[in-house]
Formats: structure tokens, sequence, C-alpha cells
């Protein structure tokens, strides 16, 4: 099982790579990863679980957060309806790639945060507000789907892992706050 401590911090060198494709078919070690993933997430988001082991909730993992430099990232998106446990989005995605993106760019009113960085960076963190997204699946089938608003920015998050970004990159310096015109704020 997943914890807390099994998730690496901001300057471990890990978090800097460009991490590797997975090969197809996926292992077996590959798959258990991709379960372990989403099963931490799970976790994560539910309260009596999250406090026996000390989760903080997460809605996306990668997998160099567990500092294994693999392009393997779980999303697990709650649909906000404590009355519907339905998820809006939730896979574990093998060597995910954004084919192509809207024009209009869309960030999180509240900024972001990190599993991986212990400490708040304010800030609006602008992204692309639509992706098309190829992906392996945990059966080892090639998927291609649409994705907008908070579920392309947490795909975008897990993406950026895979290449060594952290979400901070994206913040204005000069002006945390900064936006362009046009950019769309998900509250
Ligand atoms: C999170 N937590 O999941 C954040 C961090 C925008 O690479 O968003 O570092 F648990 C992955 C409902 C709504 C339930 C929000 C992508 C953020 C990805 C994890 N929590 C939540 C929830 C959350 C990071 N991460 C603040 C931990
Ligand atoms: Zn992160």
């Amino acid at each position: 099982m997943i914890t807390m401590e099994d998730i690496i911090r901001e300057g471990n060198p890990t978090l800097r790579e460009v991490a590797h494709e997975v090969t197809v078919p996926l292992s077996d070690e590959d798959i258990k990863l991709g379960q372990d993933m989403m099963e931490f997430l799970k976790n994560s988001q539910d309260p009596v679980k999250a406090e026996e082991l000390g989760l903080r909730g997460g809605v996306g993992l990668a997998a160099p957060q567990l500092d294994i430099s693999k392009r393997i990232i779980a999303v697990h998106v709650p649909n906000g309806d404590l009355e519907n446990p339905e998820p809006t989005l939730s896979a574990v995605m093998y060597n995910p790639k954004i084919l192509s993106h809207s024009v209009q760019d869309a960030c999180l009113g509240e900024g972001e945060g990190c599993l991986s960085v212990d400490r708040e960076v304010p800030g609006y963190v602008v992204r692309h507000n639509k992706i098309t997204l190829s992906y392996i699946d945990t059966d080892g089938v090639k998927q291609k789907i649409r994705l907008k608003n908070y579920e392309a920015i947490v795909v975008q998050h897990e993406i950026d892992h895979l290449n060594g970004v952290m979400f901070y990159d994206h913040i204005n310096p000069e002006n945390p706050y900064a936006l362009k015109d046009g950019v769309l704020v998900i509250e």
C-alpha cells in the first residue's frame, strides 16, 4: 500500500527527470503499480482511511512522485456531489500524450498544490482549457479522449510530472495573479 512516506518531495532530482515510456504489452509490475496508485487516490479521498493513514487528499498521482521514473499517472476526480460517488474521471494512464489542445487557456481560481510540495505556493497556474489525449489503459488498450476544465487541468499537472515540470514553474514570479485576457478561471 502506498502512503505519504512513499512520496518524494521537491529537491529530489527524480522530480526533474523526463520519465521513461513503459513497454507494451504492460508488465505485471506496471499494472500493479497503476492499481496501487489508484488505491492511494481513493484512500486519500476517504475521510476515514485518509485520517487513519495520514494521507493528504489527492486527485492525481504520477509515478515519478514515488521515485519511479516511468510515464504512468493515475487520476481520480470526484464529482463534488456527496450523494453520487461516481467520479467524473477515474483512470490509470500509461504513456499519456497530449495530441492537441484548445487555444483557450484556463487555471484554477484557488491555484494548485502538490503532494510533493509541503508548502503553499500562491498564484495562477495557466494551462490549456481542453486537451485531446491518448494513453494506454490498464488492459493495454490504446484510448483517445477529450477533456476540459478541471479534469484537463489535473491531467496536465500529472503529465508535467512525467516531464520534470512542477506546477510553480508556470507561475509568474513578478505577479503570481497576472492573467492574460481570455483565460478561463475555474472556481
Ligand atoms: C492534488 N489535492 O491532488 C492536490 C494537492 C490540480 O501530482 O486537489 O501532486 F482530494 C499530483 C477534491 C478536490 C478532493 C481536490 C492537480 C493537483 C494534484 C496531487 N485535492 C487536491 C481532493 C482534492 C495534486 N499531485 C493539493 C495535494
Ligand atoms: Zn503534483
